[in-house]
């Protein structure tokens, strides 16, 4: 392995032994990461003594990722590369650790692993040790934008990060494992919608190891022409790489490397100087290795090298086998670390300055650290859409078409930078956001006919059928620091539940290294919600993410319920401003009836909550709480009835914009302190709180509050199907009748109501469901129902 005879190829003789010389470098310290606490260049035998006592790590896929890691430094010195390198198989950080330690970059990074014996004993000690770094690439881990714990969305990230940057180049490694799983199996057709003129190129590597944890991939085991025939079919043009000898491989890739680079040069030359606009074949390579290349080759008469067996730690119990110690010091000397580090454990000038200089290194590229590329959104004055409050409730407006028109402005306002976008599952123009694609286009590479409209090459919105690449762009997108938005059907966000976990915990690491610079917030506008699925049923009804985001930390999260269109502008104002959260924004697209004039909206979403006073009176004996459009209606509703039929009782209503503000200030940022909580909500004081989602949401929310106990709360409770708007509120008792009667149950003085207010409450429903049942829509008296006019 370390003789590297002369092959044939682009790379001189000592340019080949260099490079392999490098590789044994970034593997001897892969491999010394997971093993080694001490003696890290071998100066003596390894004891026990130096071994760490708990053997965590993946070295299976490492060895390919630092092949890949010492070819781009080639290519980017010599073509001047920005290049990005995303790992799909994160568990491979050891060797991205050790690459950008090679390269300087950690230790400009992390000053304390120092270019010597004892910044490389801390390299090794630190990797999986408590409180050190983590085995995945990482937040901590220099160059990356992406975690790869979670396997599935490397190329999607890849893609994200190469929209718009005309100049970036993104290699991608996708696990053959990796490549299994729907989000990655999806995300090749990214490549009809990335634009050779105005966007970078995406470089797939599919790294056919051949193995996963415990079995062989997929595409390992299919004939290579059908792998190659899967690639062609997907738009790609395959390019293969195969074997195991390292000096034939360096040339190889070398070539083959040589070969893809041209042809992007070649199809962004078409694009750029020639006029293309044709949607063309991007170069991927194939790369068939053998996992843990170069590791042992047997371990206790077990093949392991090119096998499943070195997904993790080859050599494992050496405390209890002095065999696999003896084995672990052959291999690691096998790299022959007295050649690439000196006496004092500094890497080979030589070898070291073949990686390349300043921004140009792969851990120092600046996209992998987007804050420091963000330029502030320009959001145009939102006032400017407001609308008109003439009598409040009066009008029925779309809220989301408002913030269309305001999305549309943000477009046009940020074109010449262009760092926004909007991402949605097939659902833009149904949300009622139509205006944003106006003018815009949707970004389109693949054939077009005369019937399709608002197609375009160089469109913004992005539109395809998996919530799973338009959260893995847009991640992509705002981790190299740009601008976005996700609109999406309320019930089916939850497909992409386990990447907004990933997401927020990326972001909830990135607080806490300095320098990781702050990013765009992702912001997500569900519409389509819960509670207007009048034709689509059971199967489009779940309010559901808001508990799921709720989990998240709250630093972090942040979510929001505008009754109406101008709190809407207003709260996407501020999300679209904001930095480092997951802003959750419910809205419906549905006429509904408007609340709060523009100034009112805004001082209300200043505080998260507050009285509406002109549905309130003094000195209240119940508060009627509501969060969400359809639920404040129900709850304004109610307050309606209640004044009909008992005119003297006191009711204060407290509408909540910001959910997050009903915790105290303990748990979260936004939250009321308590003082001004029990203001709200006096002690004692029934309330009776209709929600847009899970009742429980605002138990768990409120449950330290000193009302708690008076809390009473209607939300969905997975009642549903295909009808009328208002009988999805009777089934789920959040009806004005209903919370009505609530109100007459708990306000003790009311007690001698309750009988004939269930009679009128039964009569109510009854008649109610008859009219349903009969015409197919809810009764005049409800449709047309309006606050009064004062
Ligand atoms: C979505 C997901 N499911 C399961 C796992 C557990 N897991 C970690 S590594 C791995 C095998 C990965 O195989 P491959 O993508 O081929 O990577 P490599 O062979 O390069 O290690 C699995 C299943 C995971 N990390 N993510
Ligand atoms: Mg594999």
């Amino acid at each position: 392995m370390n003789k590297v005879t002369a092959v044939q190829g682009p790379l001189s003789a000592e340019q080949l032994a260099k490079m392999n010389a490098y590789w044994r470098a970034a593997n001897y310290l892969s491999v010394g990461q997971i093993y080694l606490k001490d003696n890290p260049l071998l100066e003596r035998p390894l004891t026990l003594d130096d071994v760490k006592p708990r053997l965590l790590g993946h070295w299976g896929t490492t060895p390919g990722l630092n092949f890949l890691y010492v070819h781009w430094n080639r290519l980017i010195r010599e073509r001047e590369l920005n290049m990005l390198y995303v790992i799909g198989p994160g568990h491979g950080g050891p060797g991205l650790v050790a690459n950008t330690y090679l390269e300087g970059s950690y230790t400009e990074i992390y000053p304390h692993i120092e270019q010597n014996r004892d910044g490389i004993k801390r390299l090794f000690r630190q990797f999986s040790w408590p409180y050190g770094i983590p085995s995945h690439v990482a937040p901590e881990t220099p160059g990356s934008i992406h975690e790869g714990g979670e396997l599935g969305y490397s190329l999607v990230h890849a893609y994200g990060a190469a929209f718009d940057n005309p100049d970036l180049i993104v290699a991608c490694v996708v696990g053959d494992g990796e490549a299994e799983t729907g989000p990655l199996a999806t995300s090749w057709h990214s490549n009809k919608f990335l634009n050779p003129l105005t966007d970078g190129a995406v470089l797939p590597i599919l790294h056919l190891n051949g193995y996963k944890i415990a079995n062989p991939t997929i595409l390992a085991r299919i004939p290579h022409a059908e792998l190659e025939n899967l690639m062609r079919g997907y738009g790609y043009e395959p390019f293969t790489l195969e074997g195991d000898d390292p000096a034939v491989m360096h040339q190889q890739a070398a070539a083959v490397f040589d070969a893809m680079l041209d042809r992007i040069a070649a199809i962004q030359k078409a694009a750029r100087e020639e006029g293309s606009t044709a949607r063309p074949a991007w170069p991927m390579l194939i790369m068939r290795t053998p996992k843990g290349w170069t590791g042992p080759k047997f371990v206790d008469g077990k093949p392991v090298e090119g096998t499943w067996r070195a997904h993790q730690v080859p050599l494992d119990g050496i405390f209890q086998n002095p065999e696999h110690l003896a084995q672990l010091d052959e291999w690691m000397r096998s790299y022959k670390p007295e050649e690439l580090f000196d006496a004092k454990g500094r890497f080979r000038p030589d070898l070291a300055e073949m990686a390349p200089k300043g921004r140009l290194r792969m851990g120092m590229n600046a996209h992998s650290n987007g804050g420091l590329l963000l330029k502030p959104l320009n959001v145009p004055n939102f006032r400017e859409f407001a609308v008109k409050i003439e009598g409040r409730g009066q009008a029925d407006v779309e809220s989301t078409r408002i913030l269309g028109q305001l999305l549309h402005a943000v477009m046009q306002a940020n074109r010449e930078q262009k760092n926004f976008r909007v991402f949605g599952p097939d659902e833009t123009a149904s949300n009622r956001l139509a205006d944003v694609i106006t003018g815009t286009g949707k970004a389109w590479m693949a054939e077009t006919l005369p019937v399709d409209e608002n197609l375009s090459e160089t469109g913004r919105v992005m539109e395809v059928l998996s919530e799973h690449m338009c959260q893995g762009w847009l991640e992509g997108y705002l981790l190299t620091g740009r601008h976005g938005l996700f609109n999406c059907y309320e019930a089916f966000i939850h497909i992409i539940d386990s990447m907004a976990n990933q997401h927020a915990k990326w972001l909830k690491v990135t607080r806490e290294i300095p320098w990781r610079k702050p990013i765009a917030s992702l912001n997500y506008l569900l519409s389509s919600l819960v509670w207007r699925q009048d034709h689509n049923g059971f199967s489009h009804q779940d309010p559901g993410f808001i508990d799921h985001l709720m989990n998240k930390k709250a630093d972090v999260v942040r979510i929001y319920l505008p009754p109406d269109a101008n709190t809407l502008l207003s709260v996407a104002d501020h999300c679209l401003r904001s930095r480092n959260y997951i802003n959750l924004i419910v809205a419906g697209k549905q006429p509904a009836p408007q609340w709060l004039t523009i100034d009112e909206a805004v001082a209300h979403c200043t505080l998260g909550l507050g009285v509406w006073p002109w549905a309130s009176d003094d000195d209240p004996e119940v508060v009627m709480a509501c969060s969400g459009d359809v639920p404040t209606l129900e709850a304004l509703a109610a307050v309606c009835l209640l004044r009909e039929r008992v005119p003297d009782l006191r009711i204060r209503v407290v509408n909540v914009v910001d959910l997050m503000a009903l915790q105290p200030q303990s748990e979260h940022p936004h939250g009321l302190p308590d003082e001004e909580f029990d203001q709200l909500f006096p002690v004692g004081i029934p309330v009776v709180f209709a929600f847009h989602g899970y009742p429980w949401v605002i138990h768990r929310l409120t449950y330290r509050r000193h009302n708690h106990n008076n809390i009473h709360v209607r939300g969905y409770k997975e009642e549903g199907t295909t009808t009328t708007p208002f009988d999805m509120c009777v089934l789920n008792n959040i009806d004005r009748f209903q919370l009505a009667l609530d109100v007459i149950r708990r306000v003790p003085r009311l007690a001698p109501k309750i009988d004939a207010a269930e009679q009128w409450y039964s009569e109510a429903i009854q008649r109610h469901k008859l009219y349903v049942a009969e015409n197919g829509d809810d009764l005049p008296e409800i449709k047309e129902w309006r606050w009064p006019k004062s």
